[in-house]
């Protein structure tokens, strides 16, 4: 189900028959690269930097910025590769996206590529969603027999072949690099930055890795004007995005909304808190960005705002829970999450994540020592920017805002179980 303030990525999930070639041409699908492919490559650079599109995957990196980064063309080859591999808890925008409607996606793909001087691109999916798989395999099928793909694409002697890749199922290969060496046939850990992929990347080339969310909202930026889309959202974070409510809600789904609406207003879209209960705390950006309670409802969701309150946009994926939940058993959930997902790579992280797992389960059955809970928050600092890439930051963001919230229910985690306080079948989330 999408709700939209702005119907572009989500105009037509809802048609049934969404994800075709002909629904998707049907509703204006593929006017932006029919005008792309008659600019110059600079001028669609340009285009993108205008337009102020910042990464939606969570970083929120500049996007055109990131495609002006490669070097000077040298002859060979240069990649575009998505990043497809969602799998940050809360975070439900990509996959939805791919399944209702991956035409959007092909056709931001053959802009940027063109834009990039690209000739083989790649989407690396997360293992999970073979249906998913399936379905994007089946619309770059379509897209080749209709001559958006392949060779001389719309007779412009343009040449693009997209690579579906799928993963198998490990969280850190959302990080780029990470991405890049299992897409390479390698065990999937960060590399060392800089080089960025940008000027070393896949196979050591010039690559531009981008999330799936950016790459499909190029399209209606070439359709309709870089300034079309910098009219939206607010003067620094411009433009639309997805926002993924979940948890407690009375209608979860995908929203999609101009940057800077708050959850107040979100909420309003989606019928407010379940019945009969109040809103207790809230990620605005999945479960690796600092939780918010219900003195955050008229933050503005957009990347300077949320900051400055003192958490990240991230990849708007907002888990809210009501009053019935315990705060530590949910922040608990989370560090098992990453201390089953960290790749062992650096000690920080390898060693720092288990240790905290070992503290949460602690308090979460009400067996927690004294001085658990300031061992809790310097295990975090020891973290915080030591691991070699953001997992290991992203698992003490909600430690450290958890305790800096609600210090009381970690402290009755030295004697009082949290499912004696907060019985989880009236929670029903955990
Ligand atoms: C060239 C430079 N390129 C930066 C590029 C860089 C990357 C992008 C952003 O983490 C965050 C993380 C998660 N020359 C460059 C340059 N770049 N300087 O810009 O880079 P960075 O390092 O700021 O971020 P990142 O490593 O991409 C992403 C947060 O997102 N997050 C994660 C969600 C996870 C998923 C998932 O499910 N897979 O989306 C949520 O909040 O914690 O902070 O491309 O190369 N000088």
């Amino acid at each position: 189900m999408s709700t939209q303030l702005t119907p572009i990525l989500t105009k037509f999930w809802d048609h049934p028959t969404s994800w075709t070639l002909e629904t998707y041409e049907a509703n204006g699908g593929y006017a932006g690269l029919r005008k792309a492919l008659k600019a110059d490559q600079a001028d669609l650079v340009d285009m993108a930097k205008a337009s102020g599109l910042r990464g939606r995957g969570g970083a929120g990196f500049p996007t055109g910025l990131k495609w002006s980064f490669l070097p000077k063309p040298d002859g060979g080859p240069r990649y575009l590769v998505i990043n497809a591999d969602e799998a940050e808890p809360g975070t439900c925008k990509d996959i939805p996206l791919l399944l209702a409607a991956p035409q959007i996606l092909l056709e931001g793909m053959v802009i940027t590529s063109f834009a990039i001087g690209c000739n083989h691109a790649f989407i690396y999916l997360r293992g999970e969603v073979a249906h998913v798989h399936r379905r994007v395999q089946l619309a770059i099928q379509e897209a080749y027999d209709a001559g958006y793909l392949g060779k001389d694409i719309l007779g412009t002697g343009f040449d693009l072949d997209i690579t579906l890749h799928s993963g198998a199922g490990a969280y850190i290969c959302g990080e780029e690099t990470a991405l890049l060496d299992s897409l390479e046939g390698r065990r999937g850990q960060p590399r060392l930055k800089p080089p960025f992929p940008a000027v070393e990347g896949l196979y050591a080339r010039p690559t531009v890795v981008n999330n799936v969310e950016s790459i499909a909202s190029i399209a209606p930026i070439a359709a309709n004007g870089a300034e079309w889309f910098a009219d939206m959202g607010t003067e620094k974070s411009q433009g639309f995005g997805i926002f993924s409510l979940s948890g407690h809600v009375t209608r979860p789904g995908q929203y999609e909304a101009p940057l800077g609406i708050t959850l107040r207003e979100l909420l309003d879209m989606a019928g407010g808190i379940r019945t009969g209960h109040t809103l207790k705390f809230w990620t605005p950006g999945g479960s690796s960005t600092p939780i918010f309670t219900d003195a955050h409802l008229d933050v503005p969701l957009d990347f300077e705002s949320v900051a400055a309150a003192g958490s990240m946009l991230g990849t708007r994926a907002l888990q809210i829970f009501d009053e019935t939940t315990s705060v530590v058993r949910a922040v608990s959930r989370w560090t098992d999450f990453y201390a089953h997902e960290s790749c062992g790579k650096c000690t920080p992280c390898r060693e720092g994540t288990y240790w905290l797992k070992q503290i949460m389960q602690r308090l979460e059955h009400g067996k927690g020592s004294q001085d658990d809970i300031d061992k809790l928050v310097d295990i975090c600092d020891n973290i915080l920017g030591r691991a070699f890439c953001a997992l290991g930051d992203g698992a003490t963001s909600p430690i450290t805002s958890a305790v800096q919230y609600f210090r009381e229910e970690f402290e009755q985690g030295m004697h009082t179980p949290a499912s004696e306080l907060f019985p989880p079948e009236r929670s029903t989330l955990f």
